[in-house]
């Protein structure tokens, strides 16, 4: 950033200049800040501008604008497009000895297109006409102006000898005082490249004018095919900056990425987003274009891309010119589209530009354009499309960031927003349908009311089971058992279940005791009771033990029994089968499960026909 300098490196106003081939946009940008912007050898061998250039400009007010000066020639106009997105105001360049040609009509046209009405008009090279060829050439642009309901100051210059120059930057001036077009800060850095090419000693370079959010030195991108490169420096204008603001003309310097993975029309990205095969839109025809008919092909351009799409109308079978309709694009690239953005169609025999539109829902859902849903979205009205956008993701969960890129509107208008909005539940940090999350929170309290009439003793759900029970998708499940805990459930270190889920009803307890009486009754020969409540209660609280073979026992018996296993064993240095039936005067049903129970208690193992103690147990 250089020093003194009082916008702190940010940019007021991106200008693209417009105009027609040769009618003296380079020249006037030129004169205006002293950077050629035809670069290449063959603009220069040619005496016209093939591809975007970019200038700085400081204003009289001290104010930077950044300027983009396009080409005209008519075989360029898909690189004035790319040039011309991201641009908050238009500099159209009229030669005063030409007057308006076709390609000042559809640079205008273009720039409409792309949301820029306001700018200022150049009557240039008015040193080689006289004052009638002037007016004649004034009274073409307020025409031209007036046809599309623009209305610009037009000033009459020479890029040549300079005059007129100071009026025009003074007309510049007071757009950059208006700042930038309203633009939606949803926190995204976005930057669509226009160029990326390796500088030996550097290593990769992509370059673009950032459409929001930041870039700074350091900071981890995101291309649209996956790619992750990292900042290792950034240059503004040619100026080294830490930070990257929108509207300026930016050069990042990458690593991590190789020259072959990152092309102009790519788009850098501080969070992933997803590119889109299809999207909705409002589709608008210019007035001059022939109707589009309903599954048309046209050239799609959007940032610094452009790509075939295939236009499917909403409700009609033909467009009119002049008129616009909800449409379904499907570019042939897959193309990382938000919500608010502008694009530009093209016919593709004969090239020309035939209208454009805005961005709807860039991951639109069912077969064709849903019109009550793509009004709500259109309408802006951001209570109301939130809880629209969560109630089409019945499973999921959004964050504020990604609701912000969905409705396009900043996060934290998205929290505010949210909070006010009855249809809107937040868990955590999760947004969710207030509708999908009461349908979880009862489907929840039933399968837990459900486990503890099964399941008394164990009245309790894993936590795996109760994230099912709630049928919504394990982050969202967990937040809404966060939220539900302490009060309407209990989530312990075994599970969760309702709060008053500890509690034993009072006849499972009685009958528990029953049962209890009974184990405790049969001595060696313990019964083979129903597997029950009462049963699963006494071996949860491990006053029962289960021997195998549907037998099961109470702790006191079993205990009593491994003991004299144990002193036989001491006695006589093993115990058999009918040595143990004879001591406990039982049956050898009884005798083996007995056995069974020691070996798997770790007290005996098994050696032939007998039992000897485990080492542990030798000792008393
Ligand atoms: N007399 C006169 N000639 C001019 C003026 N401005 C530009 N020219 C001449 O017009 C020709 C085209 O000028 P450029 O500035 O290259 O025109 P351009 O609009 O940038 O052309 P493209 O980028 O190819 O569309 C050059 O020969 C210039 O010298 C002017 O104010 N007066
Ligand atoms: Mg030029």
């Amino acid at each position: 950033m250089p020093l003194g300098d009082p916008a702190g490196g940010r940019i007021a106003l991106t200008i693209g200049t417009a105009g027609h081939v040769d009618h003296g946009k380079t020249t006037l940008v030129r004169r205006m800040t002293g950077t050629d912007t035809d670069r290449l050898e063959e603009e220069h061998r040619r005496g016209i501008s093939i591809v975007p250039g970019y200038a700085e400009l400081v204003l009289p007010g001290g104010r930077r604008a950044s300027l983009v000066d396009v080409p005209g020639h008519e075989r360029f106009v898909k690189n004035m497009v790319s040039g011309s997105t991201g641009v908050d105001a238009f500099l159209l360049v009229v030669a005063a000895d030409d007057g308006v040609m076709p390609q000042t009509r559809e640079h205008l046209d273009v720039l409409r297109v792309l949301g820029v009405e306001r700018g200022v008009v150049a009557l240039t090279k008015t040193d080689a006409v006289d004052a009638e060829t002037a007016e004649l050439a004034t009274l073409d642009a307020e025409e031209l102006l007036e046809s599309v309901g623009i209305s610009a100051p037009i000033i009459p210059v020479s890029g040549r000898t300079g005059s007129g120059v100071d009026d025009l930057l003074r007309a510049l001036d007071g757009l950059a005082a208006q700042g930038h077009e309203d633009q939606v800060e949803t926190g995204l850095a976005r930057l669509p490249v226009d160029r990326a090419f390796v500088l030996k000693g550097i290593g990769v370079v992509a370059t673009g004018t950032l459409w929001s959010g930041e870039i700074r030195a350091g900071d981890t991108l995101h291309t649209s095919r996956g790619h992750r490169p990292r900042v290792r420096s950034i240059q503004n204008h040619g100026h080294p900056a830490e930070v990257a603001h929108p509207g300026a003309r930016t050069a990042l310097d990458l690593t991590g990425i190789d020259a072959s993975q990152i092309e102009a029309g790519d788009v850098l990205l501080s969070q992933p987003v997803p590119a889109s095969r299809t999207f909705d839109a409002r589709l608008r025809l210019l007035e001059g274009a022939r109707p589009l008919a309903h599954g048309l092909r046209v050239r799609l351009h959007h940032g610094t891309r452009a790509t075939n799409a295939r236009v499917r109308l909403s409700g009609t079978g033909e467009l009119q010119p002049g008129e616009s309709a909800f449409a379904r694009l499907r570019p042939e690239e897959p193309l990382v589209v938000l919500p608010g953005d502008r694009f530009v169609v093209r016919s593709m025999t004969p090239q020309v530009t035939i209208g454009g539109g805005t961005v709807l829902d860039p991951a639109p859902s069912g077969r064709r354009p849903d019109p009550g849903w793509l009004e709500a979205l259109e309408s802006g009205d951001v209570s109301r499309t939130i809880p629209l956008v969560l109630a089409r993701r019945p499973d999921g969960s959004m964050t504020a960031e990604e609701l912000a890129l969905a409705v396009a509107v900043p996060p934290e208008k998205v929290r505010e927003i949210a909070e006010r909005v009855p249809e809107v539940a937040k868990l955590g940090d999760l947004y969710a349908s207030g509708e999908t999350v009461g349908t979880a929170k009862d489907r929840l309290l039933e399968a837990l009311r459900s486990r503890a009439k099964e399941r008394p003793e164990v009245p309790e759900l894993s936590v795996a089971e109760a994230r099912s029970a709630t049928g919504l998708r394990a982050p969202l499940a967990d937040a809404l058992l966060d939220r539900l805990a302490d009060a309407e459930v209990r989530v312990s270190g075994t599970g969760v279940g309702l709060p008053d889920a500890g509690e034993v009803p009072a006849e499972l307890e009685e009958e528990a005791r029953g049962l209890m009486v009974k184990l405790e009754a049969s001595g060696a020969e313990p019964p083979a009771p129903e597997p029950s409540p009462a049963l699963r209660l006494l071996l949860k609280r491990d006053e029962a033990v289960e021997l195998g073979g549907g037998l099961f026992a109470s702790r006191g018996a079993a205990e009593r029994i491994l003991e004299d296993i144990k002193t036989a064993c001491r006695e006589e240095g093993e115990i058999s089968l009918s040595s143990l039936r004879d001591r406990l005067g039982t049956s050898r049903k009884y005798a083996q499960a007995w056995l069974e129970f020691s070996d798997a208690s770790g007290v005996t193992s098994r050696t032939g026909d007998v039992r000897v103690l485990t080492r542990r147990h030798r000792q008393p």
